[in-house]
């Protein structure tokens, strides 16, 4: 039904350009020991889809370098999944797991988010 919504809306103005884009979504798999994540994030609002794939509890937190301005997940148990909306920008960052001894055991992403 939301589908048929939005297809009308469309058809009714085709020349206005305010419908927002999709915001883009990355997906995140916290494992024992190391993150999967893309590297290639954009800036802007952004979602990280973060699944704990792991068999120990983890937690994902988004760290810009800059200024230590941060936002985190929940501490997820195995196999569940939460979706974080952030709004990054291009700068340097570090996407890590803030447990105990983690991220010295290699749970820790660094790269720059591009413009
Ligand atoms: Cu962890």
């Amino acid at each position: 039904m939301a589908t048929l919504a939005i297809a009308v809306v469309f058809n009714g103005c085709k020349e206005e350009t305010t419908q927002p884009p999709a915001t883009p979504s990355y997906t995140v798999t916290l494992k024992d020991g190391s993150i999967e994540m893309p590297t290639n994030v954009k800036a802007g609002k952004v979602i990280f889809n973060v699944t704990n794939g792991g068999n120990q509890q983890h937690r994902f937190e988004v760290e810009r370098e800059r200024d230590g301005s941060e936002v985190e997940t929940r501490v997820l148990n195995p196999g569940e999944t939460q979706s974080l909306e952030v709004t990054v920008t291009a700068e340097e960052y570090e996407f890590y797991c803030p447990l105990p001894d983690h991220k010295a055991g290699g749970e820790v992403v660094e790269f720059h988010i591009q413009q």
